[in-house]
């Protein structure tokens, strides 16, 4: 059974753009994944199709209205064999990181709650939102990006929407570590060389390097990760090395 993921937004067509690329792309034509849409202001009432309205209390700016959303919510079908998990993305939420990705994945259908303006009214968050997520502390103009990077970094991380070619297990935060430094052809540009171990064909000492490399940049850049992890003796050998040469 694919996992899917739902987004409930006045913006269909953002949604569907990003689908219709690269992997995302390729994991939906080959059922790994299903993305879908759903639009509140499908389920508006008033003729002129509305979906926002005045906030109680005064003060600037509008608030999605209610009905159209739970309409929308009620509207859905589901696959009563699988779970749903309903989110919704706003700066008061939790912070988005690796660990969430984990407990996300154990659900089979993810719906996107986006809001616009200055948000949906309470009511929908407090009696149908399940979770309620960020993607960092700054304000973007709606949910739809935040649903986007939480869909994107949630697939990824499923079997079969990765190449072969490009594990997301080697990737950064699986070992709790920053990712080490890349290079490809040429060899030589504007007189900056690859380094050296890299032309070495000798595979532990290139393995060994990106090792101190991804050490050195964490211990440099973030700190914070270093501190929970154990090192062995080994890694604290090419840390103490990668000081030494940085
Ligand atoms: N991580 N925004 C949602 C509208 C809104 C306002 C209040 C709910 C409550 C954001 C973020 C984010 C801006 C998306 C406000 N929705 N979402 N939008 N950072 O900044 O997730």
């Amino acid at each position: 059974m694919s996992k899917r993921f739902t987004v409930l937004t006045l913006f269909p067509e953002l949604i569907n753009a990003y689908r219709d690329v690269g992997v995302i792309r390729k994991a939906c034509e080959s059922n790994v994944i299903e993305i879908d849409t759903i639009n509140p202001r499908d389920y508006a009432q008033s003729s002129n199709g509305r979906v926002d309205d005045t906030p109680y209390g005064g003060g600037p700016g509008m608030v999605m209205t209610a009905g159209p959303v739970y309409r929308a919510l009620a509207g859905l079908k589901t696959d009563k064999a699988q779970t749903r998990h309903v989110i919704y993305l706003s700066p008061q939420g939790k912070t988005f990181n690796h660990s969430a990705i984990n407990s996300l994945n154990h659900y089979d259908h993810l719906i996107f709650l986006c809001g616009r303006y200055e948000g949906v009214d309470e009511r929908i968050v407090l009696n149908s939102v399940d979770s309620e997520w960020s993607i960092g502390d700054y304000v973007v103009t709606g949910g739809e990006l935040p649903a986007l990077v939480m869909i994107d970094a949630l697939a990824r991380t499923l079997p079969n929407v990765l190449g072969s070619e490009l594990s997301s297990i080697e990737d950064s935060f699986h070992s709790g570590l920053l990712d080490y430094p890349h290079y490809t052809r040429p060899a030589e540009i504007e007189g900056h060389a690859v380094p050296e171990v890299l032309m070495s064909g000798d595979h532990g000492m290139i393995a060994s390097w990106r090792r101190k490399q991804s050490l050195g940049r964490t211990y440099l850049r973030r700190p914070e990760l270093l501190e929970k992890m154990s090192l062995s003796d080994e890694d604290i050998m090419l840390l103490e090395s990668f000081l030494e040469d940085n």
